[in-house]
């Protein structure tokens, strides 16, 4: 029995297109077909977006959670044949080889199969994706694509079901996660993780480290290789796309942590840390790379190199134990592209806003321009429950200088677990700060999406302006609040000025003034002014009139 056969789990995932828009599939050739989001306008036009949310928002979707999805590249794999032994997408773009994968995110992201195979080859992009995880919709991260996000979803042992967890992947899906990482701590990881990977679209990451944990009894000092390079192996055999490994946390960097205002905030980080002290040994992740490079390489599973020293304080960014482990990382960086497995390194934390670009900097330098994912970071400390907003400031900026992916943070980063409207508001702040840095990158196309909702927006095509929204639900129903009424959706006003006061109806009528009497807009607004001046001499230059009935 597979544990989706459990019929006692009974996970509700949300399906059906997102309001306004629907499915459509671009037909690259007979083996791909690029899904899109199709929002058709009023005016007869219509715009086609990224779409990570997979089968679930299908038109006719049938899902069933217990079956999985589709296995959408079985055959792909299936058809594989090793280059210099391994079958990983990097030693095939180092051959000069387009694989399926690589031509399916050409379409996805507007770009040449061949752009896509050199900057895998050289590192610069990863597109993680196991062999054994063929339900996934092919994604690439870095610097030359559009940046990604993550979002963080899974239980702890305090807290969350596998009902709820499988939940939370489709729903961060649908709103915009690139790829989603399965951080279960608690009860039933190996279980979660079957259900997750199954139904996911997208590509999945966790950190092997905290299963590895519960397999010693939450005691570092337990742990050994041989049982975190056995739940590697166990998770790789589930499909795991990538994973986070803090190979950069030495012994000898743990003292410099010491007068941190925070300490060591990385979980991971801090196990590593744990054990390194108690056995006064080097990292075994570090003293066994080499081998776990070897394991990676079979699955074709991605290495993100885990930031186990980020600072976890403004107070600490930037400090010589982050940057000493981001040397580190560096070096790991070349030992795994010579395995051909692929690499991202995981970067900050909480850093302020005129320390961001020298992350970035020395990451490309010491790193070889591998990707970089950074979570958040956030530009100040002062305010729990706003955290998607600090992080997001400095997300949008670390984007825009060639971060290729986000990790998310949730308004109740710092306090708890989130839940699944949590998930939703990091998805759509991190969605913004990704935009924000496409457009800011000036990627190609990228702005069609801006220009298309301001004209929305300009001609009181309401209906389009919540369709085209990242949120249309919000957007809709925070109109709704004050003028529900279906008129009010053609209406050339809304409750913010009101009529009277509506910057955008005031340029219109300005503009068709110009048209009816033949001026250009400058003249139509000189032409108008002295109309009115007129008017308010004829009136007696008075600033208040009186009330006449
Ligand atoms: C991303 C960048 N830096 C850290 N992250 C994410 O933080 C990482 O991918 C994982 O999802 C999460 C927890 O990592 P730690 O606290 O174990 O380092
Ligand atoms: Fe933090």
């Amino acid at each position: 029995m597979t544990a989706l056969d459990d019929r006692s789990v009974k996970p509700s995932v949300t399906t059906g297109p997102i309001s306004g828009s629907h499915k459509v599939h671009r037909v690259v050739d007979e083996d791909v077909r690029v899904p899109f989001r199709r929002v058709e306008l009023t005016n007869g036009e219509h715009v086609d977006l990224y779409d990570t949310s997979g089968p679930y928002t299908d038109d006719d979707v049938a899902i069933d959670v217990h079956s999985g999805l589709p296995a959408l590249r079985a055959g792909w794999v299936a058809k594989r044949e090793p280059v210099n032994g391994a079958v990983t997408q990097l030693a095939y773009a180092k051959a000069g080889i387009i694989t399926p994968e690589m031509r399916f995110i050409a379409a996805r992201e507007g770009m040449s199969p061949e752009v896509v195979r050199e900057e895998v080859a050289i590192g610069r992009a990863v597109i993680p994706l196991n062999v054994n995880h063929p339900e996934a919709e092919p994604m690439i991260i870095g610097k030359k694509f559009l940046v990604k996000i993550n979002a963080n979803i899974g239980n702890s042992a305090v807290s969350s079901s596998i009902e709820d967890e499988v939940e939370k992947m489709v729903w961060a899906s649908r709103w915009g996660a690139d790829t989603i990482m399965d951080l279960s701590t608690g009860k039933r990881i190996h279980e979660t993780r079957e259900w997750i990977m199954r139904n996911s679209p997208v590509p999945i990451g966790t950190v092997p480290i905290y299963q590895a944990l519960e397999k010693v009894d939450g005691d570092p000092a337990k742990l050994s290789w041989e049982v975190y390079r056995d739940t590697v192996i166990e998770q790789a055999e589930q499909g795991v796309d990538y994973m986070t490994v803090h190979a950069g946390v030495l012994l000898r960097y743990v003292p410099l942590t010491a007068k941190r205002v925070t300490g060591i905030v990385s979980r991971g980080g801090s196990i590593m840390a744990a054990w390194c002290l108690a056995h006064h040994k080097e990292s075994f992740l570090y003293t066994h790379f080499e081998e776990l490079c070897g394991i990676l390489r079979k699955y074709d599973v991605t290495f993100s190199l885990g930031d186990g020293l980020r600072p976890g304080s403004i107070a600490d960014a930037n400090d010589e134990a982050q940057f000493a482990e981001l040397r580190t990382l560096g070096e790991l960086t070349h030992i795994a592209r010579a395995h051909d497995v692929q690499v991202m390194i995981e970067g900050p934390g909480h850093v302020p806003m005129h320390k961001i670009a020298e992350n970035v900097r020395l990451e490309e330098e010491w790193c070889g321009e591998a990707p970089f994912y950074t979570l958040g970071p956030l530009a100040t400390d002062i305010a729990p429950g706003y955290d998607h907003i600090t992080s997001a400031i400095g997300a949008a900026q670390i984007g825009w200088l060639g971060t290729a992916m986000l990790c998310y943070v949730t308004p109740k980063e710092h306090l708890g677990l989130p839940n699944r409207d949590d998930v939703k508001t990091g998805v759509i702040t991190y969605k913004i700060a990704a935009h924000s840095a496409d457009l800011a990158k000036g990627h190609p196309g990228v702005q069609e999406w801006d220009d298309a909702l301001s004209k929305a927006r300009f001609e009181f095509r309401w209906e389009d302006q919540f369709n085209l929204s990242l949120d249309p639900d919000t957007a809709r129903s925070f109109h709704d609040e004050t003028l529900p009424a279906s008129p009010a959706k053609t209406a050339h006003f809304c409750s913010m000025c009101g009529p009277k006061f509506c910057s955008m109806k005031i340029t219109q009528d300005v503009r068709r003034y110009a048209e009816e009497h033949g001026l250009s807009t400058v003249e139509a607004i000189e032409a108008g002014m002295t109309e009115k001046s007129h008017e308010f001499s004829d009136l007696g230059n008075k600033v208040y009139l009186p009330i006449v009935d």
